[in-house]
């Protein structure tokens, strides 16, 4: 069940895109994907043969895309948009033989037929082999340390501090930390949810959306390969809170492998 509102919560801020937190009805959203977000791969064996992604409305296929990008940037797929099962579901073939370890984007943007909105979003998954599994392990570890990772605040005009903190800092796996406290350095008690939005314009890959998980008042984790490339990143960071504004502010990074 938890799983479920958590789905609900991260889908009704896809639909959104930022503008609005309330679910939209409209737009093809993607429902379900497979290989799923966030997903680690023991090798390209348990890889399936096709990116899956099912959305809410019928894709147009003339106008939509599914690019599977590899961490150079480069297309691992075939290029084969289809319409499968449904009409809502897309599919594109991977091309398993340009399958490494590493960390690897799906890019999405798709044209309604039922609504004629465009909607897009990307997401990550990982093929792993036995040396990136241990250091995957040991980063997940937040009090793994050794390196200087990325920290940088933020004041609000309301005098909130948000704080990011990201670690180790390089693509791959990162844990990013965000604390939100007043100027005196307590807490902020009456946050909701807070959400992160990776993007990477120049590379044209994003919003990737993911929920944070709260650790104890004010602080907010999650793990994952969300920076899938080098280059210029722009991570907006999104504070809900109760019978408040949401905070939004966008931290510019880069990132060199
Ligand atoms: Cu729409």
């Amino acid at each position: 069940m938890k799983f479920i509102i958590v789905m609900v919560v991260a889908l009704s801020y896809v639909l959104g895109t930022g503008l609005s937190f309330f679910p939209v009805f409209g737009h093809a959203s993607p429902v379900t994907y497979d290989p799923a977000p966030n997903t680690v791969l023991d090798s390209s064996k348990s890889l399936p043969n096709e990116v899956k992604i099912t959305f809410t409305e019928r894709p147009e296929l003339r106008a939509s895309n599914i690019k599977v990008l590899n961490s150079d940037n480069e297309r691992i797929d075939s290029n084969d948009l289809k319409t499968i099962d449904s009409d809502k579901t897309i599919s594109t073939a991977i091309d398993k033989s340009k399958i490494t370890p590493g960390v690897y984007t799906v890019d999405w943007s798709v044209l309604s037929k039922d609504d004629g909105h465009i909607t897009k979003g990307s997401y990550v998954f990982t093929v792993k082999d036995k040396n990136i599994s241990q250091v995957i392990n040991q980063q997940a570890n937040p009090s793994t340390n050794g390196s200087i990772g990325y920290v940088e605040n933020y004041t609000t005009p309301d005098s909130i501090v948000l704080n990011l903190n990201i670690m180790p800092y390089r693509v791959g796996q990162n844990n990013f930390t965000v604390n939100i406290d007043h100027e005196n350095g307590t807490a902020v008690e009456n946050i909701r949810n807070v959400f992160l939005e990776f993007s990477n314009p120049e590379r044209n890959l994003g919003p990737i959306a993911e929920s944070m998980e709260k650790t104890k008042v004010g602080e907010f984790f999650k793990s994952g390969s969300f920076i899938s490339q080098e280059g210029n990143w722009q991570i907006k960071v999104i504070v809900q809170r109760i019978n408040d504004y949401d905070i939004n502010h966008t931290f510019e990074i880069s990132i060199k492998n």
